[in-house]
């Protein structure tokens, strides 16, 4: 596929949100003929194009010369999938950018930390003075980014976008972490694990968590690898001095930094290697880690509160992200940890949590409409009605040295419109009670 085969071809965009709107914009200016779909009923859009809503169109599927799917389109689809046996190819957005993308990629994907990464890595390349542009899953479709200039795209990308991906040739990827995640899409976890490894394929320097046995295969060849277990070579950690090692000699000392949690010193380790293969010098490298404060609702110190630290980790949405939490948390608190937890958990087992609770909160205080399936899992636990009680409860048992963890393992649907408005309510809250 070229600008010459897009030219005057029948494409089918499905999914009118961020990624298909900009596709649109994109094969409009390559002279395609493009007909946009979306399973809504309704939808108010000026788009220069026809606009089929409802029900998916097999039949304008079928006949179409591409296929472009949105990542919240699921591939497997009835009406794709008859497409797909008709023999209509199906691509999606990451894919045409890779197609006509020739300025090197920084590619990032795993089950946790990706958005965090992405943002390390756009630092530590800008700190060496490089023009940066960010984009994928973390918000900014790739396709935007083609018009303008750059000496690197560092690009965020989920499961979701890889399955459609087939041409990427990434200057440097990395699989951050594999964990449970998105099963209801991909099915099992080989399924899943396949996709995320696909980044790998053609990729010139592969970026590996040597400690996470889903993310490195037997024929991965291996650039450069980070992990928490000890190496002569790459990134390691110094769990007595809490310093991120390279080659074995230290690198950064954690204290210097402020971003919290082990999981975080993963983060730091994977963006340096993407950063260093790359050809971003140490200091610069080192400077930006230590001036990354984290991103919003992600393990981020919003108050220090008479010598409580206070913890807006709403994005914790997946028991996964909040056992990172909590054990990346736990060596680094010098008084208790006392967890707030709870919302929707979407059917997921919290069971898996309880060795922890037990072993690293010493209160647990829980809201929302599973907050008493965590509950249950721990000796020491309060059940409140709303954030702002969760704070007040937390603020009356806290003294100093102890951390207040915001870390829900839940969705915020249940109580909030998103888990920034979660987040929000929290900081909003400890704001009034430190008043
Ligand atoms: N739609 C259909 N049929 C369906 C499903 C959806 O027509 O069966 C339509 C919806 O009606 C809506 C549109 O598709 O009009 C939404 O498309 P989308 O869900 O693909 O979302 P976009 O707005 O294009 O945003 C996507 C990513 N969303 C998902 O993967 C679900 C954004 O990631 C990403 O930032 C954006 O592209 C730019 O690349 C968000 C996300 O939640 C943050 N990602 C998941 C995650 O991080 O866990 C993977
Ligand atoms: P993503 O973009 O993959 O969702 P984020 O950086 O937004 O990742 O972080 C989402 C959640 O995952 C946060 O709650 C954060 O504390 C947790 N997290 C971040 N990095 C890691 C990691 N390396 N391992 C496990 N969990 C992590």
């Amino acid at each position: 596929m070229n600008t010459v085969t897009l030219a005057n071809k029948q494409i089918v965009v499905v999914g009118m949100g961020l990624t298909g709107l900009s596709c649109v914009r994109f094969l409009l200016t390559k002279g395609a003929n493009v007909t946009a779909m979306d399973s809504r009923n309704e939808l108010t859009l000026s788009l220069e194009v026809p606009l089929i809503l409802g029900k998916l169109d097999a039949n304008r599927l079928i006949n179409a010369d591409l296929i472009v799917l949105s990542p919240g389109v699921d591939l497997y689809t009835p009406a794709i999938q008859q497409a797909v046996d008709a023999g209509v190819q199906v691509v999606g957005d990451i894919e045409l950018f890779a197609q006509f993308n020739s300025r090197p990629v920084i590619a990032i994907t795993g089950s946790n930390g990706k958005s965090t990464v992405t943002h390390l890595v756009a630092d530590m390349c800008q700190a060496a003075g490089k023009k940066v542009l960010m984009g994928g899953n973390i918000g900014v479709p790739a396709l935007d980014l083609l018009d303008q200039h750059a000496d690197v795209i560092v690009l965020e990308l989920s499961s979701f976008q890889l399955e459609t991906t087939y041409s990427l040739k990434p200057f440097a990827a990395t699989v951050l972490n594999i964990s449970e995640d998105h099963l209801d899409r991909h099915r099992d976890m080989e399924t899943y694990q396949r996709i995320k490894l696909s980044v790998y394929q053609n990729c010139e320097h592969r970026i590996c968590n040597r400690d996470d046995n889903w993310c490195v295969t037997e024929n991965t060849k291996v650039a450069m690898s980070f992990g928490l277990t000890q190496s002569r070579t790459g990134f390691s950690w110094d769990n007595k001095n809490a310093c991120i090692l390279f080659d074995n000699e230290t690198f950064l000392d954690s204290k210097s930094c402020l971003l919290v949690g082990v999981h975080n010193m993963l983060n730091i380790q994977a963006a340096a290697a993407l950063a260093k293969v790359f050809g971003i010098d140490d200091n610069s490298i080192q400077v930006a880690a230590q001036k990354f404060g984290g991103l919003p609702h992600r393990c981020q110190t919003i108050a220090f509160v008479d010598q409580v630290r206070w913890i807006n980790d709403s994005k914790a949405t997946n028991v996964g992200a909040t056992l990172a939490a909590i054990n990346g948390l736990a060596s680094t608190i010098q008084g208790q940890l006392i967890l707030i937890a709870g919302g929707d958990g979407k059917g997921a087992d919290f069971s898996v949590m309880a060795p922890y609770l037990q072993k690293s909160v010493a209160l647990l205080i829980t809201l929302g409409k599973d907050g008493d399936k965590i509950a249950c899992l721990h000796g020491n636990s309060i059940s409140v009605n709303s954030i702002q009680e969760a704070v007040l409860t937390a603020a009356r048992h806290s003294q100093a040295g102890d951390v207040v963890l915001l870390s829900p393992a839940c969705a915020s649907l249940d109580m909030f419109v998103s888990y920034q408005q979660r987040g929000e309510c929290f900081a909003q809250a400890v704001k009034e009670c430190a008043a």
